[in-house]
């Protein structure tokens, strides 16, 4: 295969370990631990790995050695630049247990392991992907592990392989269900261990434990990267409006990192909508003062830049999807049935008159958007609704309206932009690249001390990779009870923006100035080599928590 130079240049990269997983490793066993919440509930539902230790690896003069080990690896869910690290880090960590151990990668995600579909990770296979971005060494997948029928079919495998332990590289959904896993197989005697690693670049897997999921890093440089390029064309051409949306599900994570990182004239964050109980025209009003105070200034540009989930939470809209999730759950073939030309009339017909008086002033695009296949879990899909389209189109409408009154006397031409698929499989940054190693030479360390329903953790991420502190944490530490489905369920806590944490409050600070003046900043692209500070830096967020 033929490889740039850059790729060349990254596949004799070391990652920076940290000093603790160096050379011999020792166990630390810390105290008991309970859930974040809902205590009594997860409890009785794990009874086999509830309260836990957590565990810290410190380095020994002891040579870490035992047995050969075999391991089985999964990767779910969306792609995450780093994961080909953690599977190259978990690779190494068995090896170092005993050359003899082998590891086995389930393909296409959840499925492989329940289809029996697998192949062995050779030290040629895993040579060819250390820092590479993509999830395609073993491909990734959707599919919920979550009947006890899988777990039975997947532990034929798994013994027939004489797998001991097996890593779920995934987000909150996939590592609560490696947590149930963990529990089923430990509760009927099964000898595999099961070690989850938090994955997403929502950066919506974090919590007391966790300080950021792999990925996130990567890909909101990549955003920024793009976003300053569009900010410099549109400081020179001096004639667009920029409406950018950016990937990243329920939470503004990634929206508000890249404000951090560009500076944009508007960022709207969905958490402060919903938190203030803001209506579509209420964002839409904002958005377009800011338009008009520029423009009194000779300003006809600027960029704005919109998280993907945001219309799940405008209350308004949020009210009509759950209404369309429901209908179409129970009348999908009906609906589908419906020539395309008459399905929005129909669809209108069949909703409440709030909900139906909203859905009618949609504009048609975004109408039909709204009733597109559901998700696996009947949610619609926010990455395919065009929110930048919606926002652009009614914020025209608005000071189209405002020329009238004379209130806007200037230009608005707007673009519009979706990113998100460009940054998931990205070259890892090092600091990505470093943490998916760790985390996987953690998992490994996990496994030889014989731990399961545990996730992979590595702490103290703004300081030097060297002083790392490597772990594990109990999942069902992380979890608390939630409605899903009608149903109470132990789900490990989802991460929204925090409005009352540092990175908000920063944003908030600037935002005015931001908005007012062209205060753009243009990062470039991320740098592999050079200076720590310019090559190992991570997240604004990141530093910005934990700023002292
Ligand atoms: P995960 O939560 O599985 O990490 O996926 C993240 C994500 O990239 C979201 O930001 C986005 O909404 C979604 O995946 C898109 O899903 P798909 O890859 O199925 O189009």
């Amino acid at each position: 295969m033929i490889k740039s130079a850059l790729q060349q240049a990254r596949s004799k990269y070391s990652p920076k370990l940290p000093k603790a997983l160096e050379g011999g490793v020792k166990t630390v066993f810390g105290a008991a631990t309970q859930s974040v919440s809902d205590q009594e509930a997860i409890a009785k539902l794990f009874p086999n790995t509830y309260g836990l230790p957590k565990l810290t690896f410190e380095a020994s003069s002891e040579a870490t050695s035992g047995t050969p080990i075999n391991g089985g690896v999964i990767l779910s869910g969306g792609q995450a630049p780093g994961g080909h690290n953690v599977i190259a880090g978990l690779f190494d960590g068995l090896k170092k247990i005993h050359p003899d151990s082998r590891l086995y990668g389930f393909l296409m995600g959840p499925d492989g392991l329940v289809q029996h579909n697998y192949i062995e990770l050779t030290a040629d296979i895993i040579d060819e992907y250390r820092n590479t971005g993509g999830f395609d060494i073993i491909g990734s997948g959707r599919t919920k592990l979550e009947e006890t029928a899988q777990f039975d079919k997947g532990l034929e495998i798994l013994k027939k392989l004489d797998i001991r332990a097996l890593v779920i590289i995934g987000g909150d959904d996939s590592n609560t269900n490696a947590a149930v896993l963990a529990e089923y197989y430990k509760s009927i005697g099964a000898p595999v261990q099961v070690i989850g690693c938090p994955k997403t670049i929502d950066g919506d897997l974090k919590n007391e434990q966790i300080e950021t999921s792999f990925g996130f890093d990567t890909a909101t440089k990549v955003y920024a990267e793009v976003i300053g390029n569009i900010q410099r064309d549109c400081n020179s051409a001096r004639k667009y409006w920029h409406f950018i949306k950016l990937m990243g599900r329920s939470a503004s994570h990634i929206a508000l990192e890249c404000a951090l990182q560009v500076q944009p004239n508007v960022a709207i964050i969905s958490e402060e909508v919903e938190a203030k109980n803001l209506t579509l025209d209420d964002v839409v009003t904002y958005i377009a003062e800011v338009v008009a105070a520029r423009a009194a200034k000779g300003e006809n540009f600027g960029t704005v830049l919109i998280p993907e989930g945001l219309i799940e939470f405008i209350p308004a809209f949020k009210a009509l999807i759950a209404e369309l999730n429901d209908y179409l759950a129970h009348h999908e073939a009906e609906f589908r049935a419906v020539p395309a030309d008459e399905q929005r009339a129909y669809v209108a017909e069949h909703l409440s008159a709030a909900n139906s008086a909203l859905y009618a002033s949609l504009p048609a695009t975004v109408a039909r958007q709204l009733t597109l296949d559901r998700d696996p879990h009947g949610n619609v899909q926010v990455s395919l609704i065009e929110t930048e389209k919606l926002l652009a189109e009614m914020v025209a409408t608005k000071l189209a309206a405002w020329k009238e009154e004379g209130r806007f006397t200037g230009k608005f031409s707007p673009l519009t932009h979706f990113f998100g698929y460009e940054g998931r499989c990205a070259m890892p940054s090092n600091f990505d690249a470093d943490y998916c190693y760790a985390l996987g030479r953690t998992a490994a360390c996990l496994i030889a001390s014989g731990v399961t329903g545990y996730m992979s953790s590595v702490q103290n991420l703004t300081a030097p990779a060297t002083e790392w502190i490597a772990g594990g944490i109990p999942t069902t530490m992380m979890m608390n009870m939630e409605r899903r489905h009608g149903e109470m369920k132990p789900v490990i806590q989802k991460a929204l923006v925090d409005l009352q944490g540092k990175p908000f409050a920063y944003f908030v600070a600037n935002r005015a100035e931001w908005a007012k003046d062209t205060c753009f900043i243009y990062p470039g692209p991320i740098q592999f080599y050079g200076e720590p500070e310019l090559c190992d830096q991570p997240s604004r967020t990141l530093s910005l928590e934990q700023a002292k």
